[in-house]
């Protein structure tokens, strides 16, 4: 029997945004400019090469504002579920760097992995909002003089954000809900494991069976904008 479900931990990977227009890692065999993504998105990629990955970035951050772009019903149903549960809390953890979740009415969005509609000073580190295209000849306004600034993405080998508050998070679920990931890259891939043994209820919402789907206890496989909503309602009418 399931303890009484009060708090529940949503993980969100690149999935949940497919239907919106936005490109999954895996897509295309996860290739930029025949780069494996993996390779243009670390440290070493930027030192090599920065005009490939400000390239890489800015095309993202481009795409992400086309008309055409906006939250899908996946989206919309994790913001009611985070606006309509009543019995305790919802944190959103998510991999994407998108802001999908915060327009479709999300709050408190923890961006594991850093955020596209940002940029990060190379010295001071702080992080302001920023929807335009930038490059090696960009500068902070955070210094004097101005230093240069970076994508604000957790790169491979980097420190994911937040993960103070995201592993108190986990300790405390009743239930973990991950969306719309391959569950291939960690620590995001290990939250699963970390939540069930502190006794969630685990969920697996995907396309098809991730690389971690024995972890879970329960799992319903399409597109989220059908698992998603069917979820949510279930989990509001029976709690
Ligand atoms: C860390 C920002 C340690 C970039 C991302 C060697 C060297 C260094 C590190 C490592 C190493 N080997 C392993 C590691 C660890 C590494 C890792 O896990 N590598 C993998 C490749 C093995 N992890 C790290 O490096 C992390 N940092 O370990 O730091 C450390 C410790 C102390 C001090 C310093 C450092 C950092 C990882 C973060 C990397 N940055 N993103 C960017 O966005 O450009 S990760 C990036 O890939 C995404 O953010 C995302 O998280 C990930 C892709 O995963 P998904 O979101 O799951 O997307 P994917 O395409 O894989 O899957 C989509 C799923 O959706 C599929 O299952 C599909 O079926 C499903 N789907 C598709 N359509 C739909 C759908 N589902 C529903 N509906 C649909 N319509």
């Amino acid at each position: 029997m399931m303890r009484r479900m009060r708090n529940i931990v949503i993980l969100t990977g690149a999935g949940i945004s497919a239907e919106s227009g936005l490109k999954t890692f895996r897509d295309n065999d996860g290739l930029w400019e025949q780069h494996a993504i993996e390779d243009v998105a670390t440290p070493q990629a930027f030192a090599r090469d920065p005009a490939l990955v400000y390239r890489f970035y800015n095309a993202r951050r481009a795409q992400l504002q086309q008309q055409a772009v906006k939250p899908n019903l996946a989206h919309h149903a994790v913001a009611r579920l985070q606006k309509e549960w009543r019995q305790g809390t919802v944190t959103l953890v998510t991999q994407n760097v998108d802001d999908l979740h915060e327009r479709a009415g999300c709050s408190n969005v923890l961006h594991m992995h850093g955020e596209l509609l940002s940029q990060r000073c190379c010295r001071s580190n702080q992080a302001v909002y920023c929807k335009e295209p930038f490059d090696a000849t960009s500068r902070c306004q955070c210094c004097d003089p101005p230093s240069p600034v970076r994508p604000d993405i957790v790169w491979f080998g980097e420190m994911p954000m937040h993960m103070d508050r995201i592993e108190k998070a986990l300790y405390n679920a009743d239930v973990f809900v991950a969306i719309g990931t391959s569950g291939q890259v960690y620590p995001a891939a290990g939250f699963v494991a970390m939540a069930s043994q502190c006794g969630a209820h685990a969920v697996e919402l995907n396309l098809k069976a991730s690389d971690t789907n024995t972890l879970f206890d329960e799992h319903d496989y399409g597109p989220a904008t059908v698992v998603v909503p069917r979820f949510v309602e279930r989990m509001l009418k029976e709690n």
